[in-house]
């Protein structure tokens, strides 16, 4: 009911500005290469692409070894790829279409889900990972603001903000405590730990998936995020979610994760509502891996999850 015209925009997102491993950026053109778009088109949606980040330098950005704050490295490079993707995000969102972005580092997250919450008040977000990233400029150890979107998106601890990030304080909506759901996490921060208990975020962590079943977790998480049953969803997946064995080309890889089946599951069940209202697919990095099989099974990973959203599965 969302997308009464079957149309995705396909959002690329080549950026690596948010995390210290290059080759992320190469994700967007791997995915399509390994038929990203005829997906889209034999499960009959049109679509149509944007690439926002097209005609900056962001290599130069990269390389300004002045852009830092504390130990927030690239503020300025992650605010200005976020400006325009949310943007892109929102485009989109204003023509009905699908926004399906494709990474490109997991800093990307905090624009396309306040694009989301700005378009859909009463959203409700479900973030794959096994990472929170909900680090602020304050607690994050590693200095990568792919490790903070979710914080940014929440306004956690604003005050410590670096000045780049202004723009998001200026945004009708943030999202809350109530609007996000964690599924898969495996390797959470101290720090990050204590704002999830301290603000009650629905977070299912691999004990809870064998505690309960996917099933179970994501019907969990449905109903914390989405009370009414009504409102639209958007799900921000991290391919590392998905376990090394079956997802090995990807930046921070972490042991004991969701098989490659849960990780369908999720979305398949997702779409069957019929409020699955916008993806992102992040951090394939296609120069990472032990080989070309570990780089091809991590593209076809990233491609069944784009498919099960769009509708592959029978039901
Ligand atoms: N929490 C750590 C590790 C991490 C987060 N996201 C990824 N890795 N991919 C951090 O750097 O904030
Ligand atoms: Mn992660
Ligand atoms: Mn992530």
């Amino acid at each position: 009911k969302f997308f009464p015209e079957r149309k995705v925009t396909v959002i690329r997102a080549p950026f690596n500005g948010g995390q210290g491993k290059l080759g992320v950026e190469l994700g967007p053109d791997r995915l399509v290469e390994y038929g990203l778009l005829s997906d889209i088109k034999e499960l009959g949606w049109k679509y149509e692409i944007s690439d926002p980040l097209k005609g900056t330098d962001w290599e130069e950005m990269r390389h300004d070894s002045s852009d830092m704050f504390d130990n927030c490295k690239r503020p300025h490079m992650v605010s200005e790829c976020c400006k325009k993707i949310y943007q892109a995000s929102s485009e989109a969102r204003r023509t009905k279409s699908f926004p399906l972005t494709i990474g490109g580092d997991h800093s990307i997250g905090m624009s396309t889900i306040l694009a989301f919450i700005n378009a859909h008040p009463d959203g409700g977000i479900i973030w794959v990972d096994a990472h929170a990233d909900i680090n602020t400029p304050s607690s994050t150890d590693s200095g990568n603001l792919h490790g903070c979107p979710v914080a940014f998106a929440m306004g956690l601890d604003e005050e410590h903000w670096p000045s780049d990030f202004e723009w998001i304080k200026q945004l009708k909506h943030l999202v809350k405590p109530n609007q996000i759901a964690y599924i898969g996490l495996r390797d959470v921060d101290k720090g990050e730990k204590k704002i999830l208990k301290d603000l009650g975020i629905a977070a299912f962590s691999m004990y809870h998936i064998d505690k309960y079943g996917i099933n179970g977790v994501v019907k969990r998480a449905i109903k914390a995020i989405n009370p009414t049953g009504e409102g639209p969803i958007h799900v921000s997946y991290d391919v590392d979610g998905i376990d090394p064995q079956y997802v090995a080309a990807t930046g921070t890889p972490v042991r004991g994760g969701l098989t490659l089946r849960e990780g369908l599951f999720i979305v398949e069940e997702l779409a069957a509502t019929g409020l699955l209202a916008g993806l992102d697919i992040v951090e394939v990095n296609p120069s990472l891996g032990a080989s070309e099989m570990h780089m091809v099974d991590t593209v076809n990973a990233g491609l069944s999850i784009s498919r099960c959203a769009l509708g592959e599965t029978i039901l």
